[in-house]
């Protein structure tokens, strides 16, 4: 029998993350736009420190007098150099979303300890949105993005009008949680918009939904369709969320061919001064996700969760579940050792059949550091799993390695969607 000793396991190792770090990614969720959307595309350093992640982690050491109201006064620059005062200047950026930062300059050839602001602005002022695009797709080695694109957004809706060149590495995806989680504030928004829709659950109201639904699908090629859930999330249930999920949102997901994402477990609002930075987490049932899987064979799910303890679940339930497929470290869980902890639990209950990581970047360049952060622990994860198979004699081509690497980052995802 064939043994894996230290020395060829190290080499075994090292080749594992030179594929890894070779294997183009496909990033299933996002909250990017591709440049013809202009505005919408946030890029370069004040838009990496006013990240709504390093938002919450500045109020803990921003000084006491900088008040919620000062800072949201402030400019979009000034809430920068706050941030950057506070976390990287008076501390060491040693929390996941500060070292992203650092981790973005130095893959870009800058070096924030010599220079200041200013400096860094001027650099990113300099650079067209499509040029830092090639440049932050190459370094990440991204080769398609996936948006969140919704219909209720009255910022975003406008440029679908427009019949302007888009970049197909950027891929739709659409986002539903207004029509699916405030039924009563989505009822006048879809009447402006042309669909006969009312409060009472009848037949009328939910062909009209799916018509809203098959309209957006088309009008911006969405992939699947997709909502964030709060823990309380319940199904089945007598309720109008249960409701439009069985008549509207199932039935259209069937009727396209198309996966239903859940991001499931977000507590939305928890301090509301925080704006955007103020959401939660909270542990999720997953029985219902258990009985949509169960009640809708001829549907299939995308699925993560927000709460660490819900992901063991998670996986045993895709194991009883063909048409569960989980995805992505979301959020609070995505530091290097929870997506540690989860990829390595994910490899050795299912295999490949899964999508380890998303990078829900909000400004182009994390894209650098969510994906290389990443990198290194999907690499060291299924490194070892394969230095196991060796020590007992199953020694994995390169080949293999490149086929598993290629599932992970978005070959399982893509033939998951084709179904
Ligand atoms: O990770 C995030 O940036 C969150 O703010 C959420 O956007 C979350 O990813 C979501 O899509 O709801
Ligand atoms: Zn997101």
């Amino acid at each position: 029998m064939a043994h894996c000793d230290h020395g060829s396991s190290s080499a075994l190792r090292q080749r594992v993350g030179d594929i890894v770090s070779q294997t183009p990614v496909l990033d299933l969720h996002t909250h990017l736009y591709d440049p013809s959307f202009r505005s919408l595309l946030l890029r370069g350093i004040d838009d990496l420190l006013v990240y709504h992640y390093l938002v919450s982690e500045s109020f803990r050491q921003l000084d006491r007098d900088v008040s919620y109201d000062r800072f949201w006064a402030a400019s979009k620059s000034e809430q920068a150099d706050l941030i950057w005062d506070a976390l990287f200047v008076k501390h060491s950026p040693v929390s996941e979303a500060c070292a992203g930062v650092i981790t973005v300059l130095n893959a870009l050839g800058l070096d924030p300890r010599h220079g200041d602001l200013k400096a860094l602005r001027a650099w990113f002022a300099a650079l067209p949105a499509e040029q830092h695009v090639e440049r932050v797709l190459a370094a990440a080695n991204v080769s398609a993005v996936g948006m969140t694109n919704s219909p209720f957004d009255d910022e975003e809706r406008p440029y679908w009008d427009q019949a302007v060149a888009r970049d197909p590495r950027f891929f739709a995806a659409l986002r539903i949680d207004p029509l699916i989680l405030s039924w009563k504030t989505a009822v006048p928004f879809l009447k402006q918009h042309g669909y006969d829709v009312s409060s009472d659950r009848t037949p009328r109201t939910a062909s009209e939904v799916r018509r809203f639904l098959a309209d957006w699908t088309r009008r911006i090629g969405s992939r699947y369709c997709m909502v964030s859930l709060p823990p309380e999330f319940q199904y089945p249930a007598d309720t109008d969320t249960g409701w439009l999920l069985d008549h509207a949102v199932l039935p259209h997901c069937r009727e396209f061919g198309q996966p239903f994402a859940l991001m499931m477990g977000v507590r939305r609002a928890v301090n509301p001064s925080l704006r955007m930075a103020g959401d939660g987490v909270g542990r999720s049932d997953l029985n219902a996700l258990r009985d949509l899987c169960a009640a809708n064979p001829d549907n299939r799910f995308l699925a993560t969760c927000l709460s660490r303890e819900n992901l063991h679940e998670l996986v045993v339930l895709a194991r009883k579940f063909r048409n569960l497929h989980p995805f992505g470290c979301w959020w609070f869980t995505n530091t290097p050792q929870l997506v540690d902890e989860i990829t390595r639990m994910r490899l050795e209950l299912l295999g490949t059949s899964f999508t380890p990581q998303h990078s829900d970047a909000r400004v182009l360049d994390q894209l650098i550091y969510k994906w290389q952060h990443t990198r290194s622990v999907v690499a060291g994860a299924l490194g070892d799993r394969y230095v196991a198979l060796a020590s007992n004699g199953w020694q994995v081509t390169d080949e293999e390695i490149r086929r598993d690497a290629a599932e992970l980052f978005g070959g399982a995802f893509d033939r998951f969607c084709r179904g």
